[in-house]
């Protein structure tokens, strides 16, 4: 498990109401149990919150107001979905006869955990970069009458280099294997984004055999050549994973 467990169980402990941050990429990916595990353990309420939206088309985001009626679709780089949520979140301050709502933000690193506080509350200034792990301790910050406290992304324990690599959880340079990751990454977009990973790779997916080399396909179109014009293919991967991770490869 990562060292910050025990403050993000502090933070569970003193919130009212706990937003789960998730990456609209990839929602299913980005829930963590063994986090949503805790927050029931302390009986606290639970928002998720599906973050990153503007990365998605206007259909795809259809797609998921649908599969997740409950949840509430929002950007924090674009400052999309913030009034209702806020609602969202007075209505249960509410029934609880809350005059002052402490909201908890947790989720995997760099979910946007910082950005949409700084949303939710205006005069907040939290640090928000494409480096997980940027934030470290914890930080309370007013919004009229909520109280919202940022904290630091965690991963389960033994959590998949490969999965981290996808959600954008531990950073590309960390990687033992970038090519295995990026693969992964590729087939993860083959798979949910079809249409997207075909331009991207430019290989269509009803030609992909056994023997395809995907990041090879992806280094070519790039012009990432090594001396003797053979593919730079950790170029591709490094590259891929970063823009994935800098959220540059709009899925829309
Ligand atoms: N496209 C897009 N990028 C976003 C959005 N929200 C945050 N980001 C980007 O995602 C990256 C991570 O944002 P942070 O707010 O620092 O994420 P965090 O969850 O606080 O990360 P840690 O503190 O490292 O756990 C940054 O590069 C942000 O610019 C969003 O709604 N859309
Ligand atoms: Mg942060």
């Amino acid at each position: 498990m990562s060292g910050f467990w025990p403050v993000v169980v502090n933070v569970i402990k003193n919130s009212d109401v706990i937003l789960f941050i998730v990456d609209a990429r990839m929602p299913e990916l980005s829930r963590n149990f063994e986090l949503e595990n805790k927050i029931q353990r302390y009986s606290k309420p639970i928002i998720f919150v599906i973050n990153k939206t503007d990365l998605l088309s206007q259909s795809e985001i259809s797609e998921l107001r649908k599969r997740y009626p409950k949840a509430y679709l929002v950007s924090g780089l674009k400052n999309l979905g913030f009034k209702k949520l806020k609602e969202g979140i007075m209505i249960i301050g509410h029934k609880a006869r809350l005059d002052t709502v402490r909201v908890g933000v947790v989720g995997y690193p760099n979910m946007g955990k910082s950005a949409v506080i700084n949303c939710l509350a205006k005069g907040a200034r939290t640090k928000v970069s494409s480096v997980a792990g940027t934030t470290r301790g914890t930080q309370w910050v007013r919004a009229g009458s909520l109280r919202v406290i940022d904290s630091p992304g965690v991963i389960p324990f033994k959590e998949r280099e490969e999965t981290l690599g996808i959600l954008t959880a531990k950073n590309p340079e960390k990687l033992d294997n970038p090519e295995k990751v990026a693969l992964r990454l590729i087939a993860f977009i083959y798979k949910k984004y079809p249409l997207k990973a075909e331009e991207l790779i430019g290989l269509k997916e009803k030609d992909i055999t056994p023997e395809s080399d995907l990041l090879e396909s992806l280094g070519r179109k790039r012009g990432y050549l090594l001396k003797g014009g053979i593919v730079d293919t950790n170029r591709a991967a490094m590259t891929l994973l970063r823009e994935w991770q800098r959220g540059k490869i709009s899925l829309g």
